[in-house]
């Protein structure tokens, strides 16, 4: 069941709560969990409050929050979910950015995905897996929040001007949750 919504200032949000079935959600999130190379990574402020791993089409770099990306090769698992995800937001995806959530005080902060290699209105495919956490969109200059819980197996694609004038994250939470995962398919289309 796929939920369109109109939000402020031309951006657009598609939320698919049941893209993929609970058993190929379920067996997904077990093999990403297991079989994907996870990194601690780092900035200036120190560890992200996450796990993360990068795959892209060969020779992309991508940076954001001062660090670059390697590049993993697609599994062809990966590369299938890519397709379902291209099908879906009706756009090419080159790049994917995998994290996951170990607990409820992993999160991400506040941001949004305006790097200058994603182009002017960049479309972002994301795709949740295992336990559901919270996702805010707020906009810059009003403070409107807007405010998902993310299911296992849902798509939420953000489009239109959506990263320009509305910031999102994945808030920390004290409630006892379990792992979640998330990918993020992304374009880079300026390299
Ligand atoms: O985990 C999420 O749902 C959001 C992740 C995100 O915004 C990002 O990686 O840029
Ligand atoms: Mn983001």
């Amino acid at each position: 069941m796929r939920q369109h919504t109109e939000i402020l200032d031309d951006g657009t949000l598609d939320y698919d709560e049941t893209f993929f079935s609970q058993i190929e959600a379920d067996s997904l999130f077990e093999e990403l969990r297991t079989a994907t190379p996870w990194q601690q990574e780092r900035s200036r402020l120190g560890p992200f409050p996450r796990l993360t791993a990068w795959y892209a089409d060969a020779e992309l770099t991508y940076s954001y929050s001062g660090v670059t990306h390697e590049a993993l090769p697609w599994t062809p698992h990966l590369l299938e979910v890519r397709r379902r995800a291209e099908t879906a937001a009706a756009t090419p995806f080159n790049s994917v950015l995998l994290n996951f959530y170990r607990d409820g005080q992993d999160s991400i902060g506040y941001h949004s995905d305006a790097e200058p290699e994603l182009g002017a209105n960049p479309v972002i495919a994301s795709i949740s897996l295992g336990s559901v956490r919270q996702f805010v969109l707020k906009h810059v200059k009003t403070g409107e929040k807007l405010k998902f819980d993310l299911a296992s197996g849902s798509l939420m694609v953000m489009g239109g001007s959506c990263q320009h004038h509305w910031v999102h994250c994945v808030p920390k939470t004290k409630a006892a949750v379990g792992p979640r995962i998330n990918l993020t398919f992304r374009n880079i289309v300026a390299y």
